[in-house]
């Protein structure tokens, strides 16, 4: 069979993936005169730190092409997985990476997919690929089953802070009225768009938790797959999980650190679930 990768920018918070070829491409982070490239070695902990004893602006840079590129090694057969392209350029970049690599090795194939969604939900999307790949479908046997896929998937947040999100102009004037407001989380999803959508505002996590389960209730879900991704904070992360868990014990629910971009974002204990429906 000819090689397949999967390669995923560095908003997935995966960095090392063992259920097939992987590779990620790291976003920057910009602060203090510092670049923090998002990738394995970055002490994510530590660029927090440095983040909140800044009082300047600080800002973000997606991967070039060449980066993107570089990453594809010498595969025959390249998923690329990027942020959603309404809030980054990383996915455009991908897109350019793939042309080239296309035309410079005639005969490979490289298909780019816009998450509309980022962190967990991008998680789901490399799992699922693996899935395809164990199972040695066709490359445009994959492309169709992934895009199917990401009708499936979807994502909500938990954020206590919108600051980083505000100051570089990622999020609208409603939720940037929200920049400030101390005990209060934003709850909401990513949109059909590929943007934030708020759904409530909760004073205090318990409350921000409940939204988030009767919420799946409400969409109707059942128990499948969920990704948690939190920013320093394993504790709500597995209260969640916990919650979930009490109302649909076959869920298959797994928790992840945050690292660089999603940290710089979702903030101190934000949050992060993906989940697919059924
Ligand atoms: O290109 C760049 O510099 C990166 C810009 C990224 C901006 C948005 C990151 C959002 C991270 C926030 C909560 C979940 C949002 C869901 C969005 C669809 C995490």
């Amino acid at each position: 069979m000819s090689s397949y990768r999967i390669v995923a920018d560095s908003s997935s918070n995966v960095t090392d993936f063992a259920g097939a070829p992987f590779a990620s491409v790291p976003l920057t982070i910009l602060a203090g005169g510092k670049h923090y490239v998002d990738d394995a070695h970055l002490d994510v902990a530590s660029m927090v730190r440095d983040l909140s004893h800044l009082h300047e602006r600080s800002s973000t840079a997606c991967p070039g092409p060449h980066d993107w590129e570089s990453a594809f090694g010498d595969a025959e057969n390249v998923f690329c997985i990027a942020i959603t392209s309404t809030l980054s350029g990383s996915c455009n970049a991908a897109r350019l990476a793939a042309r080239d690599y296309e035309e410079t090795h005639p005969g490979r194939r490289v298909h780019v997919i816009d998450t509309l969604s980022t962190g967990p939900e991008m998680r789901l999307v490399i799992e699922k690929l693996a899935e395809l790949f164990a199972k040695e479908m066709p490359f445009d046997a994959i492309v169709e089953e992934i895009t199917r896929y990401l009708r499936r998937t979807h994502l909500y947040f938990i954020l206590q802070s919108v600051h980083n999100l505000v100051q570089n102009g990622r999020v609208g004037v409603a939720i940037g009225a929200l920049v400030g407001l101390l005990g209060i989380r934003i709850v909401g999803k990513a949109s059909d768009r590929g943007d934030l959508q708020t759904t409530a505002k909760c004073r205090g996590d318990r409350k921000a938790l409940k939204e988030v389960v009767s919420s799946l209730h409400a969409e109707g879900w059942k128990g499948g797959k969920v990704r948690i991704d939190h920013c320093d904070n394993e504790p709500f992360a597995a209260a969640l999980r916990d919650a979930l868990l009490a109302d649909f014990p076959a869920a298959d629910i797994t928790l992840h650190p945050a690292r660089g971009l999603c940290s710089y974002y979702a903030e101190a204990g934000g949050i992060m679930l993906a989940f697919e429906d059924n």
